[in-house]
């Protein structure tokens, strides 16, 4: 269920008639402490099965739904709340993390301004994380810090996602007060051919540990990364190796069942 495959941007007719079929749901992937493998939260990830064949991420459709939005268009935001209601109920601490775009800051998007709401009275504050994505641009960043400094203050986290590629830099770091950092997984493959990124994921740890920031190593595919990252003094993985995106559902049993992660 991993795999996502590249489509046409849909219009909002399409993307209707795929809310209609109830073809928008999430998948999640797990996030595990790496020193005892417990879980201690899953990644939402939305996605729209098109087809059988097709598998969209937001990147394709995001755009045409929150410049769109309107009550008709609600069953993503019912659909998310979901998720966070049936993971953060599962154990207590738990998180559900969700990807949010640069829109998030404006407060314009009227998408989010409700989807908060929902949100909050949905599930405790304290369970939930935004990732601020690396590849948006931030248009207004005093809004933006205003926005993130209010979510805070509810008690929600905010990470920086892809951290060290692209948008998601030095600078977010030092304009954002966030709780926690993701590093990118290009950082973590090269892990076993370049000790360069062996020494900047060092360096990294120095400097969120001065902010008192946490750091969530992605895309961890091989049981030696999670060696190296464990010598790196990394508490907390996603990836492949510890766990693949699937549906919300086969995630819930499994995690029920069996809390901890098993290598594959
Ligand atoms: O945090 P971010 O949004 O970058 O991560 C979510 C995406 O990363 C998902 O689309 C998921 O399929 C992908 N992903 C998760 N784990 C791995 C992994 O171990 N390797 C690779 N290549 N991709 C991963
Ligand atoms: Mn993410």
């Amino acid at each position: 269920m991993s795999g996502t495959t590249k489509g046409n941007i849909p219009t909002l007719e399409e993307l209707k008639i795929g809310l209609e079929r109830g073809e928008i749901k999430y998948h999640v992937q797990p996030i595990f402490n790496i020193n005892n493998g417990l879980v201690i939260g899953v990644e939402a990830l939305m996605r729209w099965q098109r087809s059988p064949h097709e598998l969209l991420i937001p990147e394709y459709f995001l755009d045409v739904l929150t410049a769109h939005y309107s009550p008709t268009l609600a069953p993503p935001i019912q659909a998310a709340n979901k998720v966070a209601r049936m993971f953060t109920s599962l154990y207590p601490n738990m998180f559900c993390a969700f990807n949010i775009s640069g829109a998030l800051f404006d407060k314009t998007q009227s998408i989010y301004t409700a989807w908060i709401k929902d949100l909050m009275n949905s599930v405790p504050a304290t369970q939930i994380v935004f990732e601020i994505v690396e590849t948006d641009t931030i248009k207004n960043l005093e809004q933006a810090q205003r926005v993130a400094h209010d979510l805070r203050k509810s008690g929600m986290r905010i990470a920086l996602d892809d951290f060290g590629t692209g948008l998601s830099n030095l600078d977010r770091l030092r304009d954002f007060s966030v709780d926690i950092v993701k590093i990118d997984r290009r950082f973590i493959t090269s892990l076993d051919d370049n000790p360069r990124s062996f020494d900047i994921i060092r360096g990294l740890m120095q400097i969120t540990t001065s902010l008192g920031v946490e750091v969530i190593a992605e895309g961890i595919e091989k049981t030696e990364q999670l060696n190296m990252l464990r010598d790196l003094g990394i508490t907390l993985g996603q990836g492949y190796s510890l766990g693949k995106p699937a549906d919300a559902q086969f995630w819930y049993t499994r995690l029920q069942d069996y809390p901890y992660f098993e290598l594959s």
